[in-house]
């Protein structure tokens, strides 16, 4: 985990991706107070009901300034993402602009180089991979039991889905989505803004703004 000056962090947005930085954060006990915020007043409601997240609710979106301003010093980016990181971008653009101190969530069981270097805002899930070498921008998410090999360069807001394997000197353009369980041959290029389908195989490089899938991966969609 990385260490924070705050002790107080809010998660932003309740769903799944919400209960694995919570229990990463559980396990680490780098954090005195956790708080969960809901979208709105609907999403609270929802979100009450939800038994892993409901002790954690604090607020809505439109406290976070006055929560801010009661020291809760982080936030972090709990929306997560499948091929649309827009959300996430709209709720990182708002915690960067209240001022909130946004960290970098490592899960103790993962692997992470000291020669790696991550931006703030990511989360690196259980059992996950980053070799030395590799740069991971901001906002992305390395998720559960990923590998990233050495020196790859991995930009802002991609999601590397659970079980992805990226060979050494793989790069991928920002908010672009890589699906569950792929397999990334060395030195591709994958283009920003991209959709790399699950458990596909990619042994030549792939454009900007595409869908991908398959064995071997072939662009389906513009
Ligand atoms: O702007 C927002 C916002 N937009 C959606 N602010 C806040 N505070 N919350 C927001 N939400 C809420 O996030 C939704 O109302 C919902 O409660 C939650 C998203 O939950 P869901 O489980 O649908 O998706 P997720 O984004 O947590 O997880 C997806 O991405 C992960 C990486 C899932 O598909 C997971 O399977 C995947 N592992």
């Amino acid at each position: 985990m990385s260490l924070e000056i705050s002790k107080n962090i809010l998660l932003i947005g309740g769903g799944g991706h919400c209960h694995s930085v919570l229990d990463t954060l559980l396990r680490s006990d780098s954090y005195e107070k956790i708080g969960v915020i809901a979208k709105d007043a609907d999403n609270y409601r929802e979100l009450e009901a939800d038994s892993i997240v409901s002790n954690y609710l604090v607020g809505i979106d439109a406290d976070l300034s006055v929560l801010f301003s009661e020291h809760w010093g982080s936030a972090f980016i709990t929306l997560g993402s499948i091929g649309d990181p827009s959300g996430r971008k709209h709720i990182g653009s708002v915690i960067q602009e209240i001022g909130f101190s946004i960290p970098t969530i490592i899960d103790p069981s993962a692997i992470v180089s000291e020669q790696a270097n991550l931006g703030v805002g990511v989360f690196v899930g259980k059992n996950a991979i980053v070799n030395i070498g590799c740069r991971i921008g901001s906002h992305s998410i390395i998720n559960t039991g990923a590998i990233i090999e050495h020196d790859c360069r991995i930009n802002d807001f991609v999601h590397i889905s659970p079980g992805s394997l990226l060979c050494g000197s793989v790069s991928i353009g920002e908010e672009t989505h890589i699906g569950a369980g792929s397999v990334i041959r060395q030195c591709i290029r994958i283009g920003k803004n991209s959709l790399i389908g699950a458990g596909s195989v990619v042994v030549t490089d792939i454009p900007d703004h595409v869908t991908a899938y398959g064995n071997p991966c072939k662009v389906i969609e513009q």
